[in-house]
């Protein structure tokens, strides 16, 4: 199967998570399926669900696994090598990491489920990735820091955090998604994970991390989304919280 297919999520039993989807009604499509062609489609939907308001698209048969989403309509590229993370702002040390720098410290592996807003969620999803908790450490937030200002190398997308958000322990500088390195789709080679939140919180293709005297909104926080994006209690929703 593909790299984030069904079998990436089951932790190596994909007979029986596809006898649980298909007694949970999620469709024979979504069990037909090789994960190459599901990720065709997602990919070949990736624009139309990015620029969709109606969230007509969720309906299509693609339940319990990732969308891949992208509001600039194409995937941005950035090699491994020349990878940067840059922490900048009311910091006392300005911090620029390269990959081997965020595999140098304490990493976290998380199983946590991922849910968008618009209503999929993937169950049971490995992360691993270093506490953005200890990236701030590294920088030494200084005492006019109230919040984080995140910025994807797409160009456009933004979001935030307050600084007690963003210091919980699952909170994650992700560099690995189901066991593997975050592929370019989701957001590699560092995307963020923020699991007690809504999806939109997950910045991808993470470049910058900037400390604010304040909460400055983010790209779907601008069009109306909560910026308090609990899991279950924002956005009018009333999913099962994750964390
Ligand atoms: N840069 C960027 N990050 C993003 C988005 C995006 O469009 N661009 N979409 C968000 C939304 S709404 C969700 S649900 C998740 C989807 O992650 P995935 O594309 O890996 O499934 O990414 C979030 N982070
Ligand atoms: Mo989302």
């Amino acid at each position: 199967m593909g790299d984030d297919g069904m079998e990436d999520t089951t932790g190596g039993m994909p007979v029986g998570r596809r006898v649980v989807l298909g007694m949970l009604g999620l469709g024979a499509a979504g069990i037909v399926w090789g994960s190459k062609l599901a990720d065709a489609f997602s990919r070949i939907l990736a624009p139309v669900e990015a620029i969709d308001g109606t969230g007509l698209t969720s309906l299509l048969p693609a339940a319990g696994r990732f969308r891949i989403y992208s509001v600039v309509g194409f995937l941005p590229k950035r090699s491994a090598a020349e990878y940067r993370l840059r922490v900048t702002g009311l910091v006392d040390r300005p911090l620029e990491l390269t990959l081997a720098d965020l595999k140098a410290m304490a990493p976290t592996r998380l199983v946590r489920d991922f849910q968008c807003v618009t209503g999929w969620r993937v169950q049971d999803v490995p992360w691993k990735g270093v506490r953005l908790s200890d990236v701030l450490d590294a920088a030494g937030v200084q005492a006019g820091g109230r919040a984080l200002s995140f910025k994807s190398f797409d160009g456009v997308y933004t979001e935030s955090l307050t600084l007690g958000q963003a210091r919980r322990p699952d909170v994650l500088v992700a560099y690995e998604l189901q066991d593997k390195p975050v592929t370019v789709a989701h957001g590699g080679p560092v995307r963020l994970y923020v699991a007690p939140m809504y999806g939109y919180k997950s910045c991808k293709w993470l470049e910058e991390i900037e400390v604010t005297p304040a909460v400055v909104e983010g790209y779907w926080e601008e069009r109306g989304y909560d910026t308090d994006a609990w899991i279950g209690s924002s956005n009018g929703r009333s999913d099962d919280p994750v964390g």
